[in-house]
């Protein structure tokens, strides 16, 4: 199972932030060949196959990789920090969404609302536990409620990556609502 993990996380790495690492290449829409990928993770000293791949997608807890519908190609879902266009159609998103940060960042968020850093979006998550969990990776995790359906309405895109997370551009902060105190 730890090989399963560490497998995941090397995929991460080149399916979301460096391609190059590996000599990999993506697609505009961020997708590599399987086939591809699996020469080059056991080039690199990683051993992997087929099954083992499809046990790393359909086992990975946030269902971090999709493949395509033909099977033979594979990407990240959301996290990018290579320029990609997952190609994702804008949907309305809830009334409100939810954002886990640490206090570490809170003045800064303070003056300049969300902003994406070095993703391609901001990360947003349905319900305040998946919000926390977000922020705990950072430090001492707080919770911002983004009202999202009040920006959207104000013409601010949204999507919906395959795996549920709400991604935005970033967050004017007339939109964010910071916990008291
Ligand atoms: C913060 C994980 C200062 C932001 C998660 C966050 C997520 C600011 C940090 C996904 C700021 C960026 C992404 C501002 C935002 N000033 N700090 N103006 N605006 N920040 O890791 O959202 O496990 O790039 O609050 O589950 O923490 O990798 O983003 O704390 O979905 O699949 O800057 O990564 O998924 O950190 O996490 P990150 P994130 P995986």
């Amino acid at each position: 199972m730890a090989d399963v993990v560490k497998i995941s996380k090397f995929m991460s790495l080149v399916l979301r932030h460096k391609p190059e690492e590996i000599g990999l290449a993506l697609d505009e829409n961020g997708w590599a060949d399987v086939d591809e990928l699996i020469r080059l993770m056991n080039l690199k000293g990683t051993s992997l196959t087929r099954p083992v791949l499809e046990q790393v997608v359909a086992g990975n807890d946030k269902k971090r990789f999709a493949f395509s519908e033909d099977g033979l190609r594979i990407r990240a879902s959301q996290g990018h920090s290579v320029d990609v266009d997952l190609a994702l159609p804008p949907s309305t998103p809830p009334e409100l969404l939810y954002h886990g940060t640490a206090t570490r960042f809170l003045d800064s968020i303070r003056a300049e609302g969300l902003k994406s850093g070095k993703r391609q979006h901001v990360h947003l998550s349905l319900d305040i536990p998946t919000a926390t969990k977000v922020g705990q990776r950072h430090g001492k995790p707080v919770i911002l409620v983004i009202r999202s359906g009040e920006m959207s309405a104000a013409g601010h895109l949204f999507y919906l990556s395959a795996n549920n997370v709400w991604l935005a551009e970033g967050v004017p902060l007339s939109f964010i609502d910071f916990p008291a105190g």
